[in-house]
């Protein structure tokens, strides 16, 4: 055997430089031709490629070279998420300005996924800290501000004394600063939102159209919605003040024996208490302000509160129960403020438990059952039952009970049905440089004013200090602060906020559609043929956040007019992690492996063959040293054969066809169908097999005697096909054999193969089906058939059915591919 080996440093050098002068990955809009727009998440520079990446984009390239291949006109663009934290950190250690550090690892990265051999079209790269484009997400800013979907509001926000700047939840570990561990205190400080609770229940109906995500990410942005359905609840206050709370459970009215409200709740200061109630109020509140919220609402932490002193009347009985303080109680749900049923309950009940408050029982599990005493009560009873202890109502099954409450107290205009969402508006303003300036100024008399859109972009000063303490840099800049209003002229200060990066990541998909637009955030003419992203592919890690806010976004620019699409990712496939030694690649853990020293040992193309053949796109790869020479050897393997073939063609051999060629001229078609249909489903790695087995079938045809006088328009009808199979894989080889077998151009050119169904069905069986030993059916199923196939087929047989009927199958006997026994009685 040969053990010769192609130099695929040259190859691929070869090739990538070819594809480029070729320009065959450009894609233009084009109404006479289908369109497929295949992407990617876009990485953030932060220096290097790592094997996620090397993993999303192997995926992302194999779907948009097929598509095209199958004639697709196809857009599959690059960019890069460039603002952000770590390039401010960087100056920080480093002392290097953040855009040079950005820049530098772009080119960087750049010049590895070129290394990759991926089909980008390299003229549409776009970078968000460019002012080109983030010129356009200020312009996005100024018309949510135009709709009031973009406004400020004073928030209870993370702040780090000492990095002077506003954290993240996510920022926040164990209640201290995750740069350098401050304790964290809440602040109130006035911020900027995007009102995504507009669209709370469209982001939440759309999913249903959503046919082409995964059902767990649906599920998972269902969840952060959060929608509940219930009722708001007025009760009043001795001085007539009515306080209203969300309940899911207007059924449990008569139960409620205190009032909650949040320790940040406004009416607190109104609330009339002596000097020492008033201390242990402030006491209470103040010791909550460094504990985060999923602290105060964890299951596990003892729930604490304090009394106010005061009374509130509950509407449907005129019962006077106390109001408490609680920190379980959030602010920002809901109303702020909860009638607290500790009998129905479990945080209530453990309330009422530790500060000997009532318990009153209104919802028994029972149809009938007579009250319990509450005191006597170990746990609270959550679910639905009958109502008891409740006037009128007593005896209605909680559901119709809660529409006639409801109803009674519409009618006393005392409360109504209501819906509430556990989504909140979005946060986006950051006391951070490295981000887009908020194109707002402010104005003693005009208030926050729009930066005009002929003055856009407001430029992000390059000539800043950038130190770890302070606050943000923008606020000492005077050049960039002092500003006249854009109203009156007179004085005015720039906002010194930036946006949140995931601005810049929820809108970059339209971008692409025409990045060098200098008029538009794109063309509309380009967005109408382009828009939605065919498929989108990226990590389930953004499950909820990018792709909530790209809905959202999307969304709103359809009600501006800018798009006609309400969702911009019609498919949605999220690749699993890469892992080693069982746990995924991280630094820390000393188990990553380097791209870029595979891409030299091995070359690009057997990277992606290994990743790709290693698990389907959405398992965890479990990465192997051995799979990746399985994947080198076997490229090298069909490097040989192929070879071998295409001397074989160009002796011009005038063999006829014997029984060994239709044997491979079958496995060809039967593999054309098993790569296609394989694709198309996303089980890439069974379609690397497929084409394994073709090379195997190739061989094997050598060895039966195909070698003697092979016949040539079988091995040329073979060669071609394996390399057209090859091509979205391993591209670089797949043209570099193209063009050693005569090919001109490059094979991703070429139109992807069709098989001949009738020789593509060689790969079915025969099964022989039996009951109690006795031949009564035969049928055909696939070569690969399974043990739970055949007892389907067994039991879906017409033939059979009548052999079974009334009676009980009570063995199942299978020999594999070939019979199946049922034993009847
Ligand atoms: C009375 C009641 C009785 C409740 C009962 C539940 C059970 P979901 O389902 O998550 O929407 N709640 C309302 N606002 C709150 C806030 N700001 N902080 C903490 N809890 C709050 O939860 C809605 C329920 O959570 C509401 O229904 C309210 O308690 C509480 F047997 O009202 B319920
Ligand atoms: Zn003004």
């Amino acid at each position: 055997m040969s053990t010769e080996r192609y130099d695929f440093t040259s190859v691929e050098a070869k090739w990538q430089k070819r594809w480029e002068e070729l320009g065959i990955y450009r894609s233009k809009a084009d109404s006479a031709k289908e369109k497929k727009y295949i992407l990617e998440m876009f990485p953030y520079p932060s220096g290097n490629i790592h094997m996620g990446h090397v993993r999303n984009y192997s995926i992302g390239d194999v779907l948009a070279r097929y598509n095209r291949m199958r004639g697709f006109n196809v857009l599959h663009p690059i960019g890069y998420d460039a603002f952000g934290m770590p390039a401010e950190n960087a100056a920080i250690e480093r002392g290097v300005h953040p855009k040079d550090w950005t820049y530098q690892n772009i080119e960087t990265m750049r010049g590895q996924l070129k290394r990759l051999g991926l089909s980008y079209d390299w003229d549409r790269e776009i970078i968000t800290c460019s002012p080109e484009y983030y010129r356009w997400g200020q312009w996005l800013f100024l018309k949510f501000f135009e709709k009031g979907l973009a406004y400020q509001k004073k928030a209870n926000v993370n702040w780090c004394p000492s990095c002077e700047t506003v954290l993240a939840n996510e920022q926040v570990e164990g209640g201290g600063c995750w740069r350098c561990s401050t304790q964290v205190v809440k602040r109130e400080l006035k911020q900027w939102f995007f009102k995504i609770c507009d669209y709370a229940k469209e982001l939440l109906d759309d999913l249903g159209e959503l046919g082409g995500w995964p059902e767990k990410v649906k599920v998972m942005q269902e969840n952060w919605i959060g929608r509940s359905e219930g009722a708001m609840v007025d009760f009043t206050l001795e001085s007539g003040k009515t306080v209203t709370v969300f309940t899911t459970r207007p059924d449990t009215l008569f139960g409620c024996t205190f009032f909650l409200l949040a320790p940040e709740h406004p009416l607190v200061d109104e609330l009339e208490m002596d000097s020492g109630r008033k201390a242990a109020v402030d006491e209470f509140r103040k010791s909550l302000a460094a504990v985060s919220e999923i602290d105060r609402t964890s299951a596990e932490i003892e729930k604490r509160g304090v009394f106010t002193g005061s009374y509130i009347i509950n509407p449907v009985n005129g019962k006077r129960v106390p109001i408490w303080l609680a920190d379980y109680v959030l602010m920002d749900y809901g109303t702020g403020a909860v009638m607290a049923v500790p009998a129905h309950d479990e945080r209530d009940f453990a309330f009422a438990k530790k500060y000997d408050l009532a318990i009153r029982e209104v919802v028994a599990e029972e149809k009938g059952a007579a009250p319990k005493d509450g005191a006597q009560m170990r746990e609270a009873f959550s679910g639905n039952g009958f109502l008891v202890n409740s006037a009128r109502f007593t005896g209605l099954e909680s559901d119709a009970a809660k529409r006639a409450i409801v109803e009674e107290l519409e009618g006393q205009k005392k409360g109504k049905s209501a819906v509430n969402y556990r989504l909140k508006d979005w946060l986006i303003s950051r006391q951070r440089y490295w981000g887009n300036p908020i194109p707002i100024i402010h104005c003693e008399r005009c208030g926050a004013v729009a930066v005009k859109e002929e003055d856009l972009p407001v430029i992000l000063p390059e000539d800043v200090v950038i130190s770890e303490k302070g606050g943000s840099p923008l606020a000492k800049h005077e050049g960039f602060l002092n500003v006249s209003c854009p109203k009156c002229g007179g004085e005015g200060r720039r906002e010194t906020d930036t946006m949140d990066t995931f601005t810049c990541s929820s809108w970059y998909f339209l971008r692409y559609v025409s990045p060098k637009d200098d008029v538009a955030p794109f063309d509309k003419e380009a967005a109408a043929y382009w828009m939605p992203v065919d498929q989108y592919i990226g990590g389930i890690e953004h499950a909820i956040l990018h792709l909530l806010y790209s809905r959202f976004f999307t969304k709103v620019m359809r009600d501006i007019g800018l798009i006609d699409v309400g969702e911009p990712f019609k498919n949605l496939l999220t690749q699993g992690m890469v892992i080693k030694d069982g746990a995924k690649m991280s630094k820390s853990k000393g188990n990553v492996v380097d791209p870029r020293e595979i891409i030299e040992r091995y070359g690009a193309d057997t990277a992606r063959l290994f990743i790709l053949f290693a698990s389907p796109p959405e398992k965890e790869l479990d990465w192997s040293d051995q799979g990746v020479q399985g994947a080198y050897r076997f490229l090298n393997r069909l490097y040989r054969i192929v070879m071998r073939n295409i001397e074989a063609t160009s002796a011009g051999s005038k063999a006829l066809a014997d029984e060994s060629d239709k044997e491979l001229l079958r496995a060809l078609h039967i593999s054309i169908k098993k790569v296609t249909g394989d694709i198309e489903r996303f089980n890439l790695n069974t379609a690397i097999s497929a084409i394994m087995e073709l090379v195997n079938a190739n061989y094997k045809h050598y060895d039966d005697g195909g070698s003697r006088g092979a016949e040539v328009e079988t091995i040329s009808a073979v060669t071609e096909g394996l390399l057209l199979l090859l091509s979205p894989f391993a591209p670089h080889l797949a043209d570099e054999l193209f063009e050693a077998g005569g090919g001109e151009g490059s094979i991703h050119l070429r139109a992807w193969p069709a098989y001949d169904p009738d020789l593509a069905k060689a790969d079915e069986l025969t099964i022989i089906l039996q009951v109690n030993g006795k031949v009564r059916d035969r049928v055909t199923a696939p070569a690969d058939v399974d043990e739970e196939e055949m007892k389907r087929l067994a039991l879906t047989s017409e033939r059979l059915s009548e052999f079974i009927k009334d009676k009980e199958v009570v063995k199942v006997i299978v020999v594999p591919k070939k019979i199946i026994n049922l034993v009847v009685k």
